[in-house]
């Protein structure tokens, strides 16, 4: 499709009400379908690729923090190598780790649902220290059952998980403010409060269902999540949102679409107005207000699910308030400002000044100024309010338009030099623009339709202007077919001269939506852990040495203190459970070194592995379902000998008379 057949149709569709709903929804096929940029094959010339090439015991520049969309984990590259180093489990159970299998790691997925094995992580943010990434923890959004999670980068692991009440889809999440004092979230499904009755006809949407936009604090020191407050709105969806940085810190700008409070057909039916809006939320006037104790407090109810580095086990506690601010009473918190056709991306530049939304059904980017949206409220250049929030005039705050940037803008991010790159899902393309006189400057197709992208320190105040990945979610043809199912891709661009250079592109695992990227050193000599100590190890069922290796019997649970050490595990033998046993494996990997993890797996556990760090305690449950002699072992090769690293345990009928009984390197006594 051409950009001037789409132009002329937008205008058609604006002047025409009757045809406008069949119209949209071939607009919307289009936004579906995209279209193929020509010359796919031979992308990369010349010396490109080798930039990208990163010698065998060489590190990379940066790190990768990307999304794994519906795989609910989040995946760690290096670029500009494209090297897999791992895949960090967050909100879906990951048998490879045990994530969601091992008892410790069970309450993480708690939720007020109780456990919620999956979900769908769209957008990662990595902590900042004066608007500049700080290397210590990257944060992660649930869509489906609305949550944040925090990632600790010490030991890229999971370290809390909390989720929102009052939200359904927390999609625009989790942005975060210049000093990380707060990470945000918008909910994508406006829904009745869970304070209120939500036992309601769908179709009173307009007056029963309410947005909410919640405040997360962030505590300096531990990273610790707690949710400080909550904004009520009127019912529309939030889509995407970013916090203001310098001359704009202390505001938070989220685009929102469906400001026509559609229940139903949201296609056609969310995209009648020629404008929706980005909220502006002055989130320091707020914080002001709850503390005059302006908040309501409100009977809700949600799961807070922390990891504890030295039980090596998560707690999960469940919280009954939160504080709401109404932005309809209090009229100085959030203003809305329109935006054309159904705001995708909302990003703000490194100064803090410009404000960017991208439209998915418009045919120009429009560039907002802070100051101007200051001097608009100043002077209270407003046209309205859209349910009782004042609705700023769209000349008033703008800086102006990007024109004919290309087909249905989704992300931007910045270079730290002047320039905005935006992706275009239909025209398959990222295009570089100067944000000061919103000239394209650069355009370079993508394969395909790409989604979000990311330059290292891109929506910082202090972008890494070097790389830009893009993320695409078709790759039909790019590579060997796998069936139905096409893995989705990363593609990176050299941006360091005037034209953005295609250098490499590789498969992601699920579907990635936004990432981040720090350089490398700042995560590598963030005092990354290479073991647990022993001597810290405070796990109730720890045996810190293979003589406090022992099995003790509480009712029908039995208790499995194990060690393991190369090569073998204390006890390897153990006789006297019984049918109807409960059994845990509670195994302490004795090594201190770096990267000697042991594994553990019996026969026949409907259940993970386990796989233990040095130094941690993990413990899996095993229900034996039928009598006979189960084989253990280690499923991590950790030694010439891993092979030998095995073990027997006995189940006898309920009510034998064999005596419980362990041993390692010695037989024990024979019992019939
Ligand atoms: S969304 Cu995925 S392309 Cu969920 Cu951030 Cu825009
Ligand atoms: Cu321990 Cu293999």
């Amino acid at each position: 499709m051409k950009e001037i057949q789409y132009l002329n149709l937008t205008t058609y569709i604006m002047k025409n009400k009757f045809v406008q709903a069949v119209l949209v929804i071939a607009l919307g096929s289009a936004l579906v379908t995209s279209c193929k940029p020509k010359n796919s094959g031979d992308a990369v010339s010349g010396d490109a690729a080798e930039k990208a090439y990163v010698a065998p015991g060489k590190y990379d520049e940066f790190y990768n923090f990307v999304s794994g969309g519906f795989s609910g984990q989040l995946s760690v590259y290096g670029l500009p190598s494209g090297r897999l180093f791992r895949v960090i489990p967050v909100f879906s159970v990951d048998p490879e780790k045990g994530w969601g299998y091992s008892e410790e790691t069970k309450p993480m997925l708690n939720t007020s649902h109780g456990f919620v094995p999956w979900d769908d992580l769209h957008h990662t943010e990595m902590s900042q220290t004066n608007g500049e990434v700080d290397g210590r923890w990257v944060f992660g959004n649930a869509n489906n059952t609305p949550r944040i999670a925090r990632i600790d980068l010490k030991t890229f692991k999971t370290a809390e998980i909390i989720e929102l009440p009052n939200s359904g889809g927390n999609h625009s999440s989790p942005f975060i403010t210049e000093n990380t004092e707060y990470v945000v979230a918008g909910t994508r499904f406006s829904v009745p409060a869970d304070y209120s009755n939500g036992d309601v006809p769908i179709n009173t949407y307009k007056e029963n269902y309410k947005g909410h936009i919640s405040f997360v604090s962030v505590d300096k020191k531990s990273g610790e999540m707690d949710l400080a407050f909550q904004i009520v709105t009127p019912g529309v969806n939030f889509d995407l949102s970013h916090a203001g940085k310098g001359k704009s810190h202390g505001w938070f700008f989220f685009s929102c679409y469906n400001t026509e409070q559609a229940n139903t057909l949201l296609e056609v039916n969310a995209s009648q107005k020629d404008k929706d809006f980005i909220m502006a939320v002055n989130w320091k006037k707020a914080e002001e207000y709850i503390k005059a104790g302006k908040g309501k407090k409100q009977k809700v109810k949600y799961a807070h699910n922390t990891w504890d580095e030295h039980t090596h086990s998560a707690k999960s506690a469940m919280k009954d308030e939160v504080l709401v601010l109404d932005a309809s009473e209090l009229k100085d918190i959030c203003y809305m400002i329109p935006c054309p056709k159904s705001p995708h991306g909302c990003d703000v530049d490194p100064t803090g000044e410009f404000i960017v939304g991208s439209g998915k059904l418009a045919a120009l980017i429009p560039v907002f100024s802070f100051d101007k949206l200051q001097s608009a409220i100043k002077g209270k250049k407003f046209e309205g309010n859209y349910g009782g929030i004042p609705v700023v005039k769209y000349e008033a705050a703008l800086h102006g338009e990007v024109q004919k940037p290309g087909l249905g803008p989704l992300h931007t991010e910045f270079d730290g030099k002047g320039n905005a790159y935006t992706t275009f899902f239909v025209s398959s393309e990222v295009v570089k623009w100067d944000i000061k006189t919103l000239k394209v400057l650069d355009r370079v197709p993508t394969y395909y339709s790409v989604g979000h992208l990311c330059i290292p320190g891109g929506d910082s105040k202090k972008p890494f202007g070097k790389y830009l990945i893009a993320y695409n979610k078709i790759t039909k043809d790019r590579y060997l077919p796998t069936g139905p199912e096409l893995a989705q891709s990363a593609q990176i661009f050299d941006i360091s001269g005037d034209k953005m250079k295609l250098i490499l592109d590789f498969p992601t695992i699920g579907e990635p939506h936004y990432a981040q990227a720090a350089p490398a050193d700042l995560i590598r000599n963030n005092g990354q852990l290479k073991f647990y100590k022993l001597e810290d190890n405070k796990h109730p069922y720890a045996a810190k040495g293979e003589k406090e290796a022992k099995v003790v019997r509480e009712g029908n649970k039995v208790h499995v203190y194990m060690t393991s050490i190369r090569s073998h595990f204390a006890p390897d033998n153990i006789e006297g459970v019984f049918l109807g046993d409960e059994v845990y494996f509670h195994v302490t990997n004795l090594e201190q070194d770096w990267d000697v993890p042991h594994g553990f797996a019996v026969k026949g556990a409907n259940n993970g592995e386990l796989l233990i760090m040095p130094g941690e305690t993990t413990t899996l449950k095993w229900i034996p379902d039928r009598v006979g002699t189960f084989p253990f072992y280690c499923t991590d090769f950790c030694s010439a000998l891993h092979q030998e690293m095995q073990g027997y345990i006995r189940v006898s009928p309920k009510g034998s008379n064999v005596p419980l009984q362990f041993s390692l390197g010695t037989n024990l006594p024979a019992t019939k």
